[in-house]
């Protein structure tokens, strides 16, 4: 039952301490299964970035100051820390955003993982000594940008957030972040970690509020170096549009409408369980999900069949339950919308093969569940298939040949992630590599790692987290070149010597 006493509440996270907002307004953060309180939050406007700001901004010149040894070091508690903490912050995420503790769990115990690789970075990173001219020395140093804004999304809360944080800080930045509106409990729990730590008080701040004023207020922040964004399409054009006008870098991980193409030699029941975990995972609320099934003609309607078959099995439940294998969407929005698709699918002639309406029974009447659905006679044009629905939702498409399948699998203004399924070595490499995605997996999907770059082609997004490429982006380059020679120069000497400057 809805119960207004949620024992979470917190303050902004600035400076160390949790403080109230200064309106004292609070965000109520409901849980997606049945509408109960989970907790209050502060809720910050452009007053409270202006303080965080400030407070990253005294902070900046010990933690940059420190050697990357010793920032490695304070990772690296960090990680140990998260560990310790795990279970109490798996239980939040999974009130926060209804998504099953046995998907939260297992993404949960990965995220000290993330400190523990940009910790070694920080301490192991080598700078450049690039060719130049004779008698001179040359060298690159990479300082941090100075605060950066992180502005992120309620679908992986913590572990998006840990994207962004593990490198920015590594690199020697200090940091604004706004979480999103549904899921802020756990981004202002990671500032007690980092405190335990020994990250400095200013260092790591976070201001909850809504996108179109807290996160307005840091994205438009003149002071600001760096924001990196995940989040919509339309919310981060609008966001590098802003940051453009401050010449403020922008890192930006959209949306997306991953195909997952299967070839005929794939063994059908393995076809059929990745299908199911690519699109099936998080209720389908991820940018990766494989939102579109392609399959070769000749195994299509047995992949068919026995999709429907395991999409209906799916458990669905509560969440906090580790035999739930499907919660509620995250808010009435997102259930909305998933409706909204079913009737434009069915509207533009595409069949239901499985799902389609909200399930039945009082243990799903409070929260936002929908059923896993899966969409045949679908065609390329059909705005099922090319819009994000956000939502446990599969297009099914056959194709026959490799182009065909090469065309159909770009052929959407999206670019983050594409699997191909196949026996082939050759194919599956060839398929890659024509594929306009930031990452492609050959029989599997949704991995990734803290070493490995993960971003988006085309409409999704610019930038990349993870790996040397994401603790680079939060340096600059600076250029030391050293005149080795005492020799006397002088332009302007009339003297008879040929003089070069370049
Ligand atoms: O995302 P928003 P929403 C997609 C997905 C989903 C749709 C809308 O298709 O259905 O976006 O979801 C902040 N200035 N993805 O509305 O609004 C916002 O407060 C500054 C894909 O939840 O993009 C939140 O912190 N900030 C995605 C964050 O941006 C703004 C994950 C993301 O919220 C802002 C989430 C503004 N003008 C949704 N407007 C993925 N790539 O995984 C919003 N925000």
């Amino acid at each position: 039952m809805p119960t207004d006493d949620g024992p979470i509440s917190l303050g902004m996270y600035i400076s160390g301490a949790f403080v109230p907002s200064a309106s004292g307004r609070e965000i109520a953060v409901r849980n997606p299964k049945n509408g109960a309180l989970v907790g209050r939050v502060a809720e910050g406007d452009a007053a409270d970035i202006e303080a965080a700001v400030a407070a990253a901004e005294a902070a900046f010149p010990v933690w940059s100051g420190l050697s990357g040894a010793e920032r490695g070091d304070i990772l690296h508690r960090a990680a140990a820390i998260l560990k310790m903490r795990l279970p109490e912050i798996v239980g939040i995420e999974v009130d926060q955003i209804g998504r099953p503790r046995r998907e939260m769990a297992a993404q949960l115990a990965r995220l000290p993982e993330w400190f523990a690789y940009f910790g070694a970075v920080a301490r192991t990173h080598e700078d450049t000594v690039p060719p130049f001219g004779a008698g001179y020395l040359n060298y690159t140093r990479r300082v941090p940008l100075g605060v950066v804004g992180h502005v992120t999304p309620w679908n992986h809360p913590l572990l998006i957030l840990t994207k962004k944080v593990a490198p920015s800080l590594a690199a020697g930045n200090t940091m604004v972040v706004k979480p999103s509106e549904l899921a802020p409990i756990t981004p202002l729990l990671l500032g007690e970690v980092f405190k335990e730590a020994g990250v400095p008080d200013g260092a790591y701040n976070v201001v909850p509020g809504f996108g179109g004023t807290a996160g307005l207020a840091l994205t438009s922040h003149p002071r600001i170096k760096k924001i990196d964004l995940t989040g919509g399409t339309e919310t981060g054009k609008a966001v590098a549009a802003l940051a453009g006008k401050n010449l403020t870098k922008v890192a930006a991980e959209l949306g997306g409408k991953a195909s997952v193409v299967v070839f005929d030699d794939t063994d059908v029941d393995r076809a059929v369980s990745a299908a199911l975990f690519a699109a099936f995972i998080a209720t389908g609320q991820t940018c990766v999900q494989g939102a579109r099934l392609l399959v070769q003609r000749s195994i299509h309607d047995e992949v068919v069949a026995r999709l429907a078959g395991r999409a209906r099995a799916i458990r669905l439940g509560d969440p906090q339950d580790m035999a739930t294998q499907m919660g509620p969407l995250v808010s009435a929005r997102q259930r909305e919308m998933t409706e909204r698709y079913v009737a434009i699918g069915l509207a533009e002639g595409a069949t239901l093969a499985a799902g389609g309406k909200r399930p039945e029974g009082a243990a799903f009447a409070d929260g936002f569940f929908h059923e896993p659905t899966i969409f045949t006679n679908v065609t390329n044009d059909m705005r099922i298939a090319q819009e994000e629905i956000f939502g446990p939702v599969v297009c099914v498409l056959p194709f026959d040949t490799e182009d065909e399948a090469v065309a159909l699998a770009n052929g959407t203004e999206f670019g983050l992630a594409m699997s191909i399924w196949t026996r082939d070595i050759g194919r599956a490499h060839r398929v890659a590599h024509r594929m306009q995605a930031g990452i492609v997996w050959i029989n599997d999907h949704h991995r990734i790692d803290p070493a490995s770059p993960w971003g988006g082609f085309k409409m999704s997004g610019i930038g990349r987290e993870n790996g040397l490429i994401a603790f680079e982006d939060y340096t600059q380059i600076q250029n030391v070149i050293v005149n080795l020679s005492d020799a006397p120069f002088d332009w302007y000497a009339e003297d008879g010597t040929v003089k070069r400057y370049s």
